[in-house]
């Protein structure tokens, strides 16, 4: 049974990988298992069949056989213990890296995500240049704790896992916002996780998406 996701037919972050299906591509990379991807247009994404698979009508989405399942933290916790190469064995140390997935999904990427909203859709609110400082300082607090944490280790707890795959890819949101500048082990973190060869298959494959729609005009 081939496994499909399904992914943006047209990403609004123009190839840059940072829409939620790169997560899910870099975890099959990882663990070398291969699968299909089904494109859908944003109309699509709200008709009764992409509904059925995602009650949001979002992407992505995982199908396996009898399998479906949405939430991009869900389908790389199925992948990665389903096969090998992104939990430890040990299972303290499994349970850690799991800790480190909930972290990337529950206390780093809301802030990240508050920081994107505000400084893209509420641009032009008579509020926005009051609220945006408060936002950045928000998410700041929470790099300065993970910049904490990490000190000079390569990963979050020992070998690379998918507490660092999950937390490498929220990280990789703030880039526009020019704050990892102040924060340089955590951009070398990012750079460590993007030198991975499974995470330059992963976006090599979302990028030729956008480039193939560009060029179909
Ligand atoms: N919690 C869900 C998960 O983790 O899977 C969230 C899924 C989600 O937000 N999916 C987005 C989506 O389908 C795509 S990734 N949005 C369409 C909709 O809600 O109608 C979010 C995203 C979008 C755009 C950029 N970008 O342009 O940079 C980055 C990330």
């Amino acid at each position: 049974m081939t496994i499909t996701i399904t992914a943006f037919e047209s990403s609004p972050d123009r190839g840059r990988g940072l829409a939620r299906d790169m997560r899910v591509r870099w975890a099959l990379e990882e663990v070398g298992q291969p699968y299909a991807v089904r494109l859908v247009s944003f109309a699509a994404m709200n008709e009764p069949a992409h509904l059925a698979l995602h009650p949001f009508g979002q992407i992505p989405t995982y199908e396996d056989g009898d399998l479906v399942l949405f939430e991009s933290g869900a389908i790389v916790l199925h992948i990665a213990e389903r096969h090998a190469g992104l939990l430890p064995r040990d299972a303290n140390a499994r349970a850690r890296a799991i800790a480190w997935m909930f972290a990337a999904l529950s206390t780093i990427e809301p802030p990240i995500l508050e920081l994107s909203n505000a400084a893209l859709l509420e641009r032009d609110k008579s509020w926005s240049a009051e609220r945006l400082p408060i936002v950045r300082d928000r998410v700041r607090e929470r790099l300065d704790e993970l910049a904490a944490r990490l000190g000079d280790g390569d990963w979050l707890d020992g070998a690379f896992s998918a507490g660092d795959l999950m937390m490498v890819t929220v990280l990789r949101r703030v880039g526009a916002s020019g704050i990892l500048e102040a924060y340089r082990s955590l951009a070398a973190y990012i750079a460590r996780g993007e030198a991975r060869p499974a995470y330059q298959r992963a976006f090599a494959d979302q990028l030729a998406v956008f480039t193939a729609a560009q060029q179909a005009g």
